[in-house]
Order: C-alpha cells, then structure tokens, then sequence
C-alpha cells in the first residue's frame, strides 16, 4: 500500500526523547519556589496531558476521535464502529457534552480508543479552536462527520486539523438521506473542496443510524398500505479504511503524534518559564525601586551620588539570579553592579545632572513642598535602580553573559526602549501617595 502522505513527515522524530525533556523542564519547573503558584497551577495541566501521552504510548493505543458540527451523527458513527450503543445520542442538537472514550474491541488491532467530542458549532471561534487542538492533541486519526457539503466552520476545522498534521478521514453520514446520483455527486463536491488536503480515498460516505424505508404493501384486497422497513447501519467502507490504516501504519500514526505533541509541549513548556520568570523579576525589581526610592526620598543624597550608590541594589541582583536559578555571591553581585552603573554613567553622564532633575520634577510648580522635592529625588533613584534592575534580568535571562551585544549596548537599547519620563511621573507620585500615608 501506497505510504500516507501524512508520514512523509518527520518519520525520525523521537517522542520518547521530546518527552522525557517536557517532563523534566515540569519537574524542574515545579521544585522551582520561585515561580509563582498560578503558573504552576496552568502546568499541571501539561503534566497530567504527558502522564496521559506517555501512558498511551506504553500501551501503544491508536485513538481516533469523531469531530464535527452538532447532530451530524458522531456519536451514531462511533457506536456503529462498536457495534453497541456505548455513546449516547439524541436528535436534540449538543447531545454529548464532554470528551467520552471506549475501547474498541472489534477492531483488528488490540489497542484502538474511540473519542467522542462534542459538536463544534455552538462554540465561538475561540473555543472551537482550542477543541481542535485538543481533538488534535489526543487523537491518532481523526473522523470529521458531516451530512453534506461543508459549511465554512466546518472547512475551516478540516483545514485547522491537516494543518497540524492529523490524519484526517471525512466522513459523509446519512447518506441514506441521498439517492446514490446525489450522493455521488456530494462527494465529488467533497473531493474537490479538499483537494490537496484529503486523500480522495479518505472521503467516505456512511450511513450510521439510517432511517426506516418507507415501502407500500398492497394487500390481498389490492389496498395499498404504507409500512416501514428498517434499515441496517452502513459502515463498512469506514470500518475497511480504518483497518487498513491500523494494520499499514497505525504504531507509527501514534508514534508521530506523539512526537509532534511532545515536542509542541517542550516549546510550550519552556516558553511558559520564561514568562513567568520575566513576571516575578519584574514584580521584584519594581518593589527594590519602591525601597530604594522611598530611602532616598526620606534621605535625599546628591543627585550625582545616586549611581555611586547602586551598590545597595546588591540584594535585588541576588534576588533576580535566584530567579533565574543563579546563586550569586556579595562579590558577583557587586562586580555585575559595577558594570552595569559603569555603562550607565558613561551613556546617561551628561543627562545625568540638570536633564533628569528637570524631568522628574517637571511638573512640579514654583511653590514646591518638600515632600514633592523629596519625591523627585526618589524618582530619580527609582529609575537608576529600575534600568540596573533591567540589566541584570537581561544578563541572567541570557545565562549570566551580556551576549552578542555586549553590556554598553545592551543597557544602551533598555535605555532606549524605556519611557523615561512616563517612569519618572509614576514613580514620583507612588513615592509621594505612601510618604502621606506614612506621615497620616
Ligand atoms: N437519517 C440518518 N440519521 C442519522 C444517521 N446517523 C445518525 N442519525 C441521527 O442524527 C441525530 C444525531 O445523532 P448523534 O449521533 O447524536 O449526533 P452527534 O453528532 O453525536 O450530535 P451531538 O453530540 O449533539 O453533537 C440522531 O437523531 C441520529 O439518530 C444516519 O445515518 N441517517
Ligand atoms: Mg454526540
């Protein structure tokens, strides 16, 4: 049998290797005290999703999930597959709710799950592509059930499915609603809609839960008499497909799912670190910020001295490697320091002076209380502490290096991309609010 064209992708990819480092960057992530409960909280949903992938693959289940718009007969396709009413179904539209799954005893290989999932119409587009990715996630093989030609939200599903590399199979049901001229000529429409997406052979018709024949009886007495014959669910070039794609390539269907989770997970995992690393280091740089310019609002010293004094932010450069996962000693700490205040005082030297004082006391009138003159000052120790702050999150994001860029033009583009007054003002009137808290 010809290869499916979905396995050209990336045969090599080792999901056992892919999650082996998801779980760990988990592990790591979690004995990590530093990052915040909530983000913790979003990972042990990534970790019960590797203990669920990892499990699958130990057990080398094959899943195959229905998907589709509401009342197209998903579940009817999937109990047809059983051969019993396992799911249950309903001509109210939004019967299943939830994600169900059986195991499929019938089928010709030992470990095929069936998934039902609930239609995706009644979703916003939000939420219908978060069901997709999961029906993506969990599922080897997926069946998209409809009952004619594709409506927009349901071609837009198909794309967002091939589109991620699942195999999808398109299911046309209730056929027996069709003569066979328009059923053929429904499914040429589907062929052509999905060329270059689905494999023509992968465009099925079926009939899972066919209504009754109505037929005409004439009796002895030549009446007429309308009855109906019940029909039989017709599956079978369904259930042929799927087999054959189990027996031909169902180990590595789930082996290549697997690798292209894990390995999505790993991104994601490791791009969710970040992030909250970079939150908590804000969060304390601001509160070092907070400190520093509430003692020197309290305890003016010249402005000029304030980058002489950056040896007091020590305990946030500490503060901010173990963050990052460094322990920094006194001496790392304040050699970094004076790095990071040399490049300061040799891009801001000139500004430093008049410039600055002007800018944060700008809006301060002629009249000035002293409170007001005590919060500039702050301010100013505020924003040397934040761009020093800045600095060495920078540094330790990038594993303790100032990288290509070197330090001057690393504190030089933090310099740039800060709104200096706007940090100024805001700093000021924090500074100000808890002086008069203090002094009430
Ligand atoms: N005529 C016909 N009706 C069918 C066929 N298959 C299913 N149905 C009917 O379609 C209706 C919906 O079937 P379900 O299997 O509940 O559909 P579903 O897609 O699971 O629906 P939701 O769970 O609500 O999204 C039921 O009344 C079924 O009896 C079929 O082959 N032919
Ligand atoms: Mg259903």
């Amino acid at each position: 049998m010809q290869s499916l064209p979905w396995l050209k992708k990336s045969r090599k990819t080792n999901p056992e290797r892919h999650l082996q480092n998801a779980n760990q960057q988990i592990q790591t992530m979690l004995a990590d005290t530093s990052i915040p409960a909530a983000v913790k909280q979003e990972l042990f949903r990534e970790f019960a999703e590797i203990e669920s992938i990892s499990e699958k693959l130990q057990n080398g289940e094959i899943h195959i999930a229905a998907f589709g718009r509401v009342g197209t007969g998903k579940s009817s396709i999937l109990n047809a597959l059983l051969g019993r009413d396992v799911f249950s179904t309903s001509e109210l539209h939004g019967e299943t709710k939830t994600q169900q799954r059986s195991h499929w005893a019938s089928a010709n290989s030992e470990h095929a799950v069936l998934i039902d999932t609930p239609g995706i119409d009644e979703l916003d587009g939000e939420a219908r592509e978060e069901l997709a990715r999961s029906v993506a996630r969990i599922s080897d093989i997926v069946l998209m059930v409809c009952e004619g030609d594709l409506t927009e939200t349901e071609f837009q599903a198909v794309s967002g499915l091939v589109r991620r590399n699942r195999p999808v199979l398109l299911v046309l049901n209730k056929s027996d609603r069709y003569s066979s001229s328009e059923l053929e000529s429904i499914l040429s429409h589907l062929q052509q809609r999905c060329a270059g997406m689905i494999d023509p052979a992968n465009i099925l018709a079926a009939s899972a839960n066919p209504r009754p024949e109505k037929v005409i009886r004439v009796n002895e007495q030549g009446n007429e008499l309308p009855s109906e014959r019940p029909r039989e669910p017709d599956i079978s070039q369904l259930k042929i497909r799927l087999w054959n794609i189990l027996e031909t390539e169902g180990k590595v269907l789930a082996a290549l799912n697997a690798a292209l989770f894990t390995s999505e997970l790993d991104s994601r995992i490791a791009g969710k670190i970040v992030q909250a690393r970079k939150s908590v280091a804000e969060r304390i740089i601001h509160n070092y910020c907070l400190t520093k310019g509430l003692v020197v609002a309290v305890n003016p010293i010249p402005v000029a001295d304030l980058l002489a004094a950056a040896g007091t932010d020590i305990a946030m450069v500490i503060h901010l490697g173990n963050v990052y996962g460094f322990q920094l000693s006194r001496r790392e700490a304040s050699k970094l320091l004076l790095t990071i205040s040399a490049q300061m005082l040799l891009l801001m030297g000139a500004y430093w002076g008049v410039n600055m004082v002007s800018a944060a006391m700008k809006t301060v009138s002629a009249g000035m209380s002293a409170a007001l003159t005590a919060g500039a000052q702050g301010a100013l120790a505020w924003y040397a502490t934040y761009v020093t702050g800045q600095a060495a999150k920078s540094w330790f994001a990038k594993g303790k290096s100032w990288g290509s860029l070197g330090p001057k033009d690393t504190v030089n583009e933090i310099l740039d991309s800060l709104d200096r007054d706007s940090i100024l003002q805001s700093a000021r009137s924090e500074i100000t609010s808890r002086l008069k808290k203090a002094a009430t």
